[in-house]
């Protein structure tokens, strides 16, 4: 007999902001798949990835606990896989409920268990932490290796012309961006600016495996396709697809069916081609006769940033377009625009109700809503700090969370209509320090906003509130100590 639980398909763009959808607002351009998907289900107003930056972000939507209790942060492209792979994951607790499981894109959650040869087995990786199929980025496409992963293995790897990758020295023969910049389709900053590929200068060096060399334009076709055969293949089973997106992080090189057609240059454009890759996969979903049956969870990784590093003007042509749809911050920030980001639920088969929705939701919270709705069981201490929000994901009625973290450089809490910030005490990295045109929020004073009057985190009412911010403070501690 047919299994009728639903099948899963997790969209997760990179650095989408708030306002980047015209379902969000945006009037500068138009993303009518994703809009077709909030007019079919729910669009959260206040739904959150649980960290301003992407490695934490994804640490937790897979092990339903904070990267902090694992010191995540950004990874390099040589870094070791972050999690346990002894431990529980999203993949595994779905696989003991009879799901099928792939990661299809951008990975960015490390590899291998210490030095990586990328000429052999890469491993451990998705695949020991419960994918069943694995196609990957490894890490950024600002990173080297720039070659795709499926499975264990690099993709197009020549023996005779091995791999290897370096982010402390210049490795190859290759030209680097600070000694070619005519080579360039961008220029960038210093630290994106070494070895050059497909005329893109990355961050680190690499020297060998030129046939498995990705071309930046092909992401579109590549991921899509990859992502359809998968559904194909796996639709007579329960599935699980997440697809984390490249688009829309730097390098932006958009595919030329993209190129130039948003008004607002790369960053317009990859917001393009990410709409259409998700219109392809919805439609996949369609032809195969399942998408009455899927739940599709779509969000983004962290805030929006202009600036990433590479000069693709995505400031100067963004005009009247307001990324991080009002709010403050970015990227990376403490402030909301750097976790409050789109979310859009649909599941024609298990919506109650459809519509806006004003739930507070942090993607940490996937882990143990999927839990409830694949019947799959949990271990003990298994996603410690996932709540179980799934009836306000198939309900825009229901409430969610009282209470939330957000993680960035520092830790802030949502409670009822108050957020605060922890004073951060730490020395900021150079590199944020110096992006000026995002309000990092760090601050060594507590700051506490009312945001039932103040959304835009304007006045600073620590000094008016002692005790909230004491009380929220020691909630944190409590977090922690968990
Ligand atoms: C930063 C990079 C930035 C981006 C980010 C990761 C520098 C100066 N900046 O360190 O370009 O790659 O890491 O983005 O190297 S994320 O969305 O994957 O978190
Ligand atoms: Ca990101």
């Amino acid at each position: 007999m047919k299994d009728t639980k639903p099948n899963i398909v997790i969209f997760y763009v990179d650095d989408l902001g708030y306002g980047d959808l015209s379902s969000y607002g945006m009037t500068a351009t138009q993303t009518p798949n994703v809009d077709a998907l909030a007019k079919e289900g729910i669009r959260f107003t206040d739904a959150h990835s649980s960290a301003a930056t992407c490695t934490p972000s994804r640490y937790s939507l897979l092990t339903g606990q904070f990267a902090f209790r694992n010191d995540a942060a950004i990874l390099p492209g040589d870094a070791p896989l972050i999690i346990d792979h002894t431990k529980p994951t999203l993949p595994k607790m779905l696989k003991k409920a009879g799901y099928k499981t792939a990661v299809v894109g951008k990975w960015h959650l490390g590899l291998g268990d210490g030095f990586v040869d990328w000429n052999k087995d890469v491993k451990p990786g998705p695949l020991e932490l419960g994918f069943d199929y694995s196609f990957l980025m490894p890490a950024t496409g600002d990173r080297v290796p720039t070659v795709y992963l499926e499975n264990h293995k690099v993709v197009n790897l020549d023996p005779n012309d091995p791999i290897t990758i370096s982010y402390e020295k210049r490795i190859g023969d290759r030209p680097v961006g600070t000694e070619s910049p005519a080579l360039l389709k961008q220029t960038a900053d210093l630290q994106h600016s070494r070895t050059i590929i497909n005329g893109i200068s990355r961050i680190g060096w690499m020297a060998g495996g030129k046939a498995a060399e990705w071309v930046d334009e092909d992401f579109p076709h590549v991921f899509t396709d990859k992502a359809k055969d998968f559904i194909k293949d796996s639709k007579d089973a329960p599935f699980m697809l997440f697809f984390p997106f490249h688009d829309i992080h730097v390098p932006r090189v958009p595919n030329q069916m993209f190129a130039g057609k948003s008004g607002m240059g790369p960053r317009g454009d990859a917001i393009l081609q990410m709409d259409w890759m998700t219109g392809q996969i919805v439609d996949e979903l369609k032809k195969q006769g399942v998408y009455d049956n899927t739940i599709i969870l779509y969000s983004s990784d962290n805030g929006p940033v202009m600036d990433d590093g590479y000069a693709d003007q995505a400031e100067e042509l963004k005009g009247e377009h307001d990324p991080a749809g009002g709010f403050r911050g970015g990227k990376y920030s403490a402030y909301e625009a750097g976790t409050r980001v789109p979310m859009i639920v649909t599941y024609p088969n298990g919506m109650k109700n459809k519509g806006d929705s004003d739930a507070l939701i942090s993607h940490i919270d996937f882990y143990k809503s999927l839990a409830t709705l694949t019947g799959a069981p949990l271990e003990q201490g298994e996603a410690i700090d996932s709540l179980d929000v799934l009836p306000a994901l198939l309900d825009n009625t229901v409430d969610a969370r009282e209470e939330m973290l957000e993680e960035s450089f520092t830790l802030s809490l949502r409670s009822g209509k108050w957020k605060y910030v922890a004073p951060f005490n730490g020395t900021t990295p150079g590199w944020l320090a110096n992006k000026t045109a995002i309000e990092n929020g760090l601050r060594a004073e507590p700051q506490l906003f009312d945001l039932s009057q103040d959304v835009t985190e304007q006045i600073n009412v620590a000094a008016r509130y002692p005790d909230v911010v004491a009380k929220l403070h020691a909630r944190i501690q409590a977090i922690k100590a968990k």
